[in-house]
């Protein structure tokens, strides 16, 4: 329930947004912010999604187009829907996939394609068929109208859709890389041929890929991690060239490396920047005290592992000495078992800490400096 009550406020802050970007006067700009004040709502759509789970803003011919993803529901069965609105908040179009024998729930996220070589901008969304043993799938959209170009299906019953849209091919249009829960692939969008497909038993699950180029590299590379999927349970890290091939693999991390967002930040203020994966204690699996933040180098080394408590991470130089703090909320879930119910903000910058032991290539818990935190009461509704 939680989990559903951050979806709608990050949903009303992106109508928001939407909204007063239409509406914008330019002299809002000369007003300074009061501090504490709530904005006033511009306007509210009517969606007619049940399960809202995430929304994109895309530019059409016909002027900006807010497309909201989500299920809806028939007969007490799972639809997974799109649907897409004008800044008035007229539904434009919307496109589903159902079964009249089971759910078809939606896969976590949408994304908005342009300069793939067709004639119009492209939505795609992935779902997920209640039956295990049944396969998902991925569907392409024409932005314009809604109309189903293409549907691939997955080799798995699971897919996300966190997809990276970048020139995998470097013919001038964007390429589409779709992960499903075993492989990813590069699509070319022209015809939807795949290019390439990376198959090695890896388990993906919702991460957010990075795409980075290395200072030393000519290309960037996708860096990617996995969820329990190793064979004594634990999970891996891994690099992967613009043609499929694995460069690096860094495996037996005992956290589930599968499920948070891959950030590309300069930890340690060297001027080079390093590979930043939260960890998590899924559900307590190994329950432990504590979920950790994995920093690695370009080339696999894992150079830091400290303590984080919380599972979604802001980074940033908070009080402005030029390093690098974390800043979460603690989540007892996933964040471990250390009953801490506050917005923490943690010291990154590995500079902050004693050499690391290159034996084990890994810092120790207690080298780290708590910043500040707040603690807060929190109330079960
Ligand atoms: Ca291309
Ligand atoms: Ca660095
Ligand atoms: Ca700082």
């Amino acid at each position: 329930m939680k989990h559903r009550k951050n979806i709608l406020l990050f949903l009303y802050l992106g109508l928001v947004l939407f909204t007063s970007c239409q509406n914008r006067n330019p002299k809002d700009s000369d007003q300074e912010v009061k501090s504490n004040e709530i904005l006033p709502q511009i306007k509210k759509i009517q969606t007619g999604l049940h399960t809202t789970c995430n929304f994109i803003i895309g530019q059409t011919s016909q002027g900006p187009v807010l497309v909201v993803q989500g299920n809806f529901f028939k007969n007490q069965k799972k639809i997974a829907s799109i649907e897409a609105y004008n800044p008035q908040g007229k539904l434009l179009w919307k496109s589903q996939k159902q079964s009249d024998q089971y759910n078809l729930g939606s896969g976590a996220y949408v994304q908005w394609v342009d300069h793939s070589g067709l004639d119009y901008p492209v939505v795609t969304y992935s779902y997920v068929p209640g039956p295990k043993e049944l396969k998902g799938g991925l569907i392409f959209v024409n932005a314009n109208n809604g109309s189903t170009i293409r549907e691939l299906t997955n080799n798995t019953h699971f897919g996300n859709n966190n997809s990276l849209l970048f020139d995998f091919n470097k013919d001038g249009l964007t390429d589409y890389l779709y992960a499903d829960l075993a492989t990813i692939s590069a699509i070319r969008l022209s015809d939807f041929q795949k290019e390439w497909t990376f198959n090695e038993g890896v388990r993906f699950c919702w991460s957010l890929p990075a795409l980075f180029k290395p200072e030393h590299d000519r290309n960037p590379v996708i860096y990617f991690g996995s969820e329990y999927d190793d064979k004594c349970g634990s999970s891996s890290f891994l690099a992967v060239d613009l043609k499929g091939n694995r460069i690096w693999k860094s495996s037996k991390h005992v956290e589930d490396l599968g499920s948070t967002p891959v950030f590309v930040a300069d930890i340690d203020g060297d001027g080079t920047k390093e590979i930043i994966k939260v960890g998590l204690d899924l559900e307590h699996h190994n329950k432990q005290k504590w979920n950790h933040l994995h920093v690695f180098s370009t080339d696999g080394l894992l150079i830091s592992k400290c303590e984080l408590g919380f599972t979604g991470i802001a980074i940033g130089d908070v009080d402005g000495d030029g390093l690098l703090e974390g800043v979460g909320i603690s989540n007892t879930r996933d964040g471990g078992l250390n009953g801490l119910m506050e917005i923490r903000c943690i010291e990154l910058s590995t500079q902050q800490r004693q050499q690391h032991d290159r034996s084990t290539g890994l810092f120790h818990s207690e080298m780290l400096k708590e910043v500040g935190h707040i603690h807060f009461n929190y109330k079960k509704r």
